[in-house]
């Protein structure tokens, strides 16, 4: 198969996930799979540029919370499909990471990209999902031993609740015993520094090499 005939599936999967038709989105991944497309691919150039188009129709007032939401079920259902192939097979030795979208923030779709790419960079993973309270956050470390947090939101609101959920790790007396890495569209890196995060990364790739650097594993 030749990039010219590949295209046209992205194209249409791409097409599918921003009309919401979550069978034919699952198919095309498929096909495109069979097609020999490297599963990154159908993400970086079908899935993540499907919600921007979602994302800024939804800004025009073209498409309300009901297309967004037939939007990600359709982007999930090639999600489905797509997340064991990133995830890969590497032995999960890199240490333990706990992630989650803060508290308020339903939006999973990025910290779901990011928890697979962790797994294939073979870390431990442990999915805390979303709209995740301060103190969930906090037995992630005392209960379930992480060694690194992720927090992810989409929301100029919700991301406030990175700020409490660190505050929360200070009550706890836990912030020295774990790394927090922050992420999600309204994130900056200033942001990070001003609530005392370890660590930024705009985007799932960036965040595997900012756990590798802050954990202290070879890149
Ligand atoms: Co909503 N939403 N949404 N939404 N939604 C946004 C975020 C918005 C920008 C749309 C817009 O107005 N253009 C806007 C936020 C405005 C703002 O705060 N500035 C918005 C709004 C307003 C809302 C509601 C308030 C709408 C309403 O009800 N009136 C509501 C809030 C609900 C809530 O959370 N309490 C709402 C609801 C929803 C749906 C439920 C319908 C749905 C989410 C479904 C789901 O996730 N299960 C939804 C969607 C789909 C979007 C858009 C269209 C797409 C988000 C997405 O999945 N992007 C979004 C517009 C947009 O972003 N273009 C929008 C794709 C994803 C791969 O990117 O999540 O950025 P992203 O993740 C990236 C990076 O940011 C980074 O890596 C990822 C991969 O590269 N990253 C990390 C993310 N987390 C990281 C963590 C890290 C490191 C990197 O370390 C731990």
């Amino acid at each position: 198969m030749t990039a010219e005939s590949v295209s046209p599936l992205i194209a249409a999967l791409r097409q599918a996930v921003i009309d919401g038709q979550a069978k034919d989105a699952a198919a095309l991944t498929e096909q495109a799979l069979a097609a020999g497309v490297v599963p990154r691919s159908l993400v970086d150039e079908a899935l993540i540029p499907a919600m921007d188009e979602a994302g800024r129709l939804f800004e025009a007032g073209e498409f309300f919370v009901p297309e967004l939401l037939v939007a990600a079920r359709a982007l999930k259902a090639s999600q489905a499909l797509v997340t064991p192939l990133l995830a890969g097979s590497a032995a999960a030795t890199a240490g333990r990471i706990a992630i989650g979208t803060v508290k308020g923030d339903m939006h999973d779709i990025g910290k779901n990209l990011v928890l697979a790419l962790l797994q294939g960079g073979g870390f431990d993973v442990v999915d805390l999902g979303a709209d995740v309270p301060p103190e969930r956050f906090v037995a992630a470390i005392t209960d379930d031993g992480a060694q690194m947090l992720g927090l992810s939101a989409l929301l100029t609101t919700t991301m406030l609740q990175m700020k409490a959920t660190m505050e929360a790790l200070d009550r706890a007396g836990v912030r020295g015993s774990v790394k927090v890495i922050v992420g999600g569209a309204p994130v900056t890196q200033r942001f990070a520094d001003e609530i005392g995060a370890d660590g930024y990364a705009d985007n799932a790739a960036a965040a595997v090499v900012l756990a590798r650097r802050l954990l202290g594993r070879p890149a």
